[in-house]
């Protein structure tokens, strides 16, 4: 794990909320442009410039109202968050992402929803859209690893997105799909996980106001190495139950398939829950290291979100489903 220390990070690189704010204000007087051209034609701050190589030919949204569950902990450098990514798909390694993925064409893309649902079928990423108001949240992201972000995500409730396709009474849980292309994800190659990256929550927990589908952050739309053109985002859960480039969403009546808790289940449960009380099978959870940040921090229970989702666990023993 690489984590830049304060003397290597130039001046140039640390942003703050004013910055980022600011950034916004330009945006939103810029309307609807393409990152790329904005950053080459009008001369901007250095955030938007690397934004521009971060996330080539992605689109800025305009203003967004934000959510009241976002954290007013300092956003995590845009920088950091573009490149220190995981995502096995384009390669192992945190750099691998960003360098690999870029030729990733998430344009026309489309999710198929099946089992306990009356609404089955394949939608186009427009249809899942069209009725969301897309809202910015700034959520908090700990990695099973012991890092953790502060991200300010683009997308709306998946509450909501699902409540359209109207699952049954036997839909217990939800599974989420990444795309499985080795020619499109490079990564899929080589079996170092069982393709597709399978994800899955029990159905309550889908439903929480906080569980969100996300298809931007820092205000414009996601870059490809953090899961374009449609991730989940699970602020209460280690990071890797925010399933990246969803192609496919089934109600299931059993549990479903988690990867990391097929490859390797006794260090990776179902549940996943972010938990200092309880440690990973080889470190501890007790603390983590804010990205930006040299000293490390306490982990809270549930990454902060206690108050909002520990009733959804009232009575379960968090040891034995962790
Ligand atoms: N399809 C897919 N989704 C994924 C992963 C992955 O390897 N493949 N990695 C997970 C892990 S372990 C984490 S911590 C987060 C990281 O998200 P970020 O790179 O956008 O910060 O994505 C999650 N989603
Ligand atoms: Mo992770």
């Amino acid at each position: 794990m690489l984590i830049k220390k304060p003397a290597d990070i130039k001046p140039s690189e640390i942003t703050d909320q004013n910055t980022y704010l600011n950034r916004r204000a330009f945006i939103r007087d810029s309307g609807l442009l393409g990152v790329g051209i904005a950053a080459s034609v009008m001369g901007l701050p250095w955030s938007k410039q690397s934004w521009a190589e971060a996330a080539p030919g992605k689109r800025v949204y305009p203003a967004l109202a934000k959510s009241n569950f976002s954290t007013d902990e300092k956003l995590t450098d845009f920088d950091d968050a573009t490149s220190y990514c995981n995502f096995y798909e384009f390669g192992t390694r945190k750099s691998d992402p960003k360098e690999n993925s870029q030729a990733f064409v998430t344009s026309p893309w489309s999710v198929t929803v099946d089992g306990a649902c009356e609404k089955p079928g394949t939608y186009t990423l427009e249809d899942i859209l069209k009725p969301h108001t897309l809202e910015e949240r700034i959520y908090r992201l700990r990695c099973v690893e012991a890092w953790s972000m502060v991200i300010p995500w683009v997308g709306f409730s998946l509450g909501d997105a699902l409540k359209r396709f109207q699952p049954t009474s036997k839909a217990k849980y939800v599974s989420f799909y990444t795309l499985h292309d080795a020619e499109r994800m490079p990564g899929q190659k080589r079996r170092v996980l069982e393709w597709p990256y399978r994800e899955g929550l029990r159905i309550d927990e889908a439903m929480h106001p906080l569980a969100m589908l996300a298809v931007g952050m820092y205000g414009a739309e996601l870059p490809n190495q953090n899961g374009a053109p449609l991730r989940l985002v699970v602020p209460w859960k280690y990071g890797f139950k925010s399933i990246k480039s969803i192609v496919r969403i089934s109600f299931t009546e059993e549990e479903p398939v988690s990867t990391w808790n097929q490859v390797q289940p006794s260090e990776y449960g179902f549940y996943s829950n972010v938990n200092p009380t309880v440690d990973h099978s080889r470190w501890s959870q007790k603390k983590e290291r804010r990205i930006g940040n040299w000293l490390k921090q306490e982990t809270l229970m549930f990454n902060g979100y206690a108050d909002q989702v520990a009733s959804l666990y009232s009575g379960m023993d968090l040891k034995k489903f962790f």
